[in-house]
């Protein structure tokens, strides 16, 4: 199997984006693609993150990465059936594969969850330097599972800045004061923003009194190391429910793995 083989095994065409949502893309560097969870889904979703939370308590995270004012979640793939939509969607696929040219796989699926009166970030890119326009690494995508609003901590970027060739820590002297072209990504939940990992971004102050929930579908070049190495952590049964072309998307296709004990890689079942 090779990632053509198994995007269009996920249902990816070449007509999946449209040529407008490419263009605006490539311009922007983020796409909002609307409507990708259902109110359904987005129950599930956030109910099975209540359970996770609840059962690792403070461990949650600590697979990957904890931040002071925020909930982090490491590596969903293992934590549950309701996660695979998220390295599974045509749309989204479609457009990580347009960033990335066809050469991609899942690097982390995390969860971020800013607390009220947390949340901000420097701007930043997902990537250890600056790049040349077009030689992208890295495309994340930020599913939305609260109405992404002005007030709550919403994600925000600089558009065209993947085309920049400059880091924010290069072109800013404080990257975490607003940037005079940043926009912030308002929209309702149930919308997965791509976004570029070398467009310049981070997450904002949450001034109300909830958390504002997300996760985050992270992929980079196949040639990079994955943020979670999922041949080592990916559970038995997690591997027992994907197709190849799931697998292949997580870069567990040519096993054997699923070897850790579930202690160590977090259970599915808490
Ligand atoms: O959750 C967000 O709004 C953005 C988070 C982010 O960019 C990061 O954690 O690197």
């Amino acid at each position: 199997m090779n990632v053509q083989e198994a995007l269009y095994a996920l249902g990816v065409r070449d007509d999946t984006l449209s040529a407008n949502e490419k263009q605006f893309l490539d311009e922007n560097g983020y796409l909002p693609l609307p409507n990708i969870l259902s109110a359904a889904q987005i129950q599930t979703i956030r109910a099975r993150m209540e359970q996770v939370l609840a059962g690792e308590k403070d461990k949650t995270g600590s697979e990957f990465h904890q931040e002071p004012g925020t909930i982090r979640f490491a590596n969903l793939v293992n934590k549950g059936p309701q996660f695979e939509i998220c390295y599974t969607h045509p749309r989204v696929l479609a457009a990580i594969a347009h960033v990335l040219d066809n050469d991609m796989k899942l690097s982390s699926l995390n969860g971020r969850f800013a607390e009220p009166g947390h949340g901000l970030q420097a701007l930043h890119a997902d990537w250890r330097g600056a790049v040349a326009a077009g030689d992208y690494q890295v495309c994340n995508s930020i599913w939305l599972l609260d109405d992404f609003t002005t007030e709550n901590g919403a994600t925000r970027v600089v558009p065209g800045s993947q085309r920049s060739g400059q880091t924010p820590a290069d072109a800013m002297s404080d990257p975490r004061a607003p940037h005079p072209d940043e926009i912030l990504l308002t929209a309702p939940a149930g919308t997965v923003v791509i976004f570029n990992s070398h467009t310049w971004h981070g997450g904002t102050l949450n001034r109300t009194n909830d958390y504002r929930r997300a996760i985050h579908s992270y992929y980079c070049r196949r040639q990079h190391p994955q943020q979670t190495d999922q041949r080592h952590w990916v559970l038995p049964e997690t591997l027992a429910r994907l197709n190849d072309a799931a697998k292949y998307i997580l870069d567990v296709h040519t096993g054997p793995y699923g070897q850790v004990k579930a202690a160590e890689a977090g259970s599915a079942v808490l």
